[in-house]
């Protein structure tokens, strides 16, 4: 049901009163949310809304970057962002946006935030040694680890399923790898080296595959790249460029951005068959997939109004549908996880 807005206007002595009475909505079961990034109020602020567009609110309301909200794993909190206090930190808050407050507080810039499988870490970079490394911290920042340890850029981290393995970027002289390693940043194993760009890496919800974008072939392309049996695979196999991989959840199919035509769309591919599906095919630009945690939804940024607003499609492209009320800025939206009861 949509979120009532009644606004009545009354007259009293000669004064304009506007009385708005906002009717919340019954919570639905089936309801997925998504947090995402929007300056429309004049500067970077982090809002959330239900994937029918309804119960839009804001959550940050602070003169200052609020931005990359990323959800816990049990849904009742968002990490994110902020330069409120003068530079980038890491901050927590409730998924009301209550309770914000600092887990990480240096004169550095911290960025990426996310939340481990388990609830039990935060992963996220910092330049605090004079180049960006990956570090985890707990939900409260203490027991900080530097994963890396690299004097190069590290960056773009992401956890694998169990929260036991993390993948990254590692630049090495301009040459961009995608690396894996434990969590506590043991066993540091390069995926599939080669002297071109490599990034963008995604598990495979049973983390035994990684998805990555690579420039090896003078385009950009869609590789698999299998940890236990160290194969290399071609998956998007054309001249285009490629982008933003993103495993569904039954690891069944990947989504990425890709441009067949000139512009940007989101094709989603059935691993099984390599089939390719192109599910936007609008003549502007989409991208920045990702899949709603049932899998039954695909979430993007296109600029189809002439600005960037974020949308849900089905995953196979229908019910198409703008959910973010205005517009939004480039960094990824964030599925409310829901867990099992
Ligand atoms: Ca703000
Ligand atoms: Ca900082
Ligand atoms: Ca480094
Ligand atoms: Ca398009």
């Amino acid at each position: 049901m949509p979120m009532a807005i009644v606004i009545a206007r009354m007259r009293a002595h000669g004064v304009g009163l506007l009385v708005a009475i906002l009717l919340t909505p019954a919570l639905t079961a089936a309801g997925a949310e998504l947090a995402f990034v929007s300056m429309r109020d004049g500067d970077p602020e982090i809002y959330a809304v239900a994937d029918d567009g309804t119960n839009l609110r804001r959550l940050t309301r602070v003169r200052s970057e609020d931005t990359r909200p990323a959800w816990s794993p049990d849904g009742t909190h968002i990490v994110f962002v902020s330069d409120r206090d003068g530079d980038q930190d890491i901050w927590v808050m409730d998924s009301q946006g209550g309770d914000q407050h600092q887990v990480i507080d240096t004169d550095a810039f911290e960025d990426m935030p996310s939340w481990s499988p388990d609830g039990k870490r935060l992963l996220f970079v910092s330049d605090r040694d004079g180049n960006w490394e990956v570090y985890t911290c707990a939900p409260d920042g203490t027991g900080l680890t530097n994963v890396t340890n690299h004097p190069g850029w590290d960056g773009d981290p992401t956890w694998g399923p169990t929260g036991e393995t993390i993948a990254w970027v590692r630049d090495s002289d301009e040459n961009q790898d995608v690396v894996v390693a434990q969590a506590n940043g043991k066993d540091v194993r390069v995926v599939a080296t080669h002297r071109a760009w490599d990034g963008d890496p995604t598990f495979s919800p049973g983390g035994t595959r990684i998805a990555f974008r690579t420039h090896r072939d003078g385009n950009i392309g869609i590789y698999l790249y299998d940890l236990a049996r160290a194969t290399l695979t071609n998956l998007s196999a054309n001249d285009l460029w490629n982008e933003e991989p993103a495993w569904s959840p039954d690891s069944q199919r990947i989504a990425w951005a890709s441009s067949p035509a000139g512009n940007r769309e989101i094709i989603v591919m059935q691993m099984a068959s390599r089939q390719q599906t192109n599910i936007t095919q609008s003549p502007h630009n989409e991208w920045a997939p990702r899949w709603s945690p049932d899998g039954s939804m695909i979430a993007f940024i296109s600029d189809r109004t002439g600005e960037m607003r974020l949308y849900v499609a089905n995953a196979d492209g229908s019910n198409v549908r703008e959910v973010s009320g205005g517009p939004v800025r480039d960094v990824p939206c964030s599925w409310r996880p829901q867990p099992r009861r």
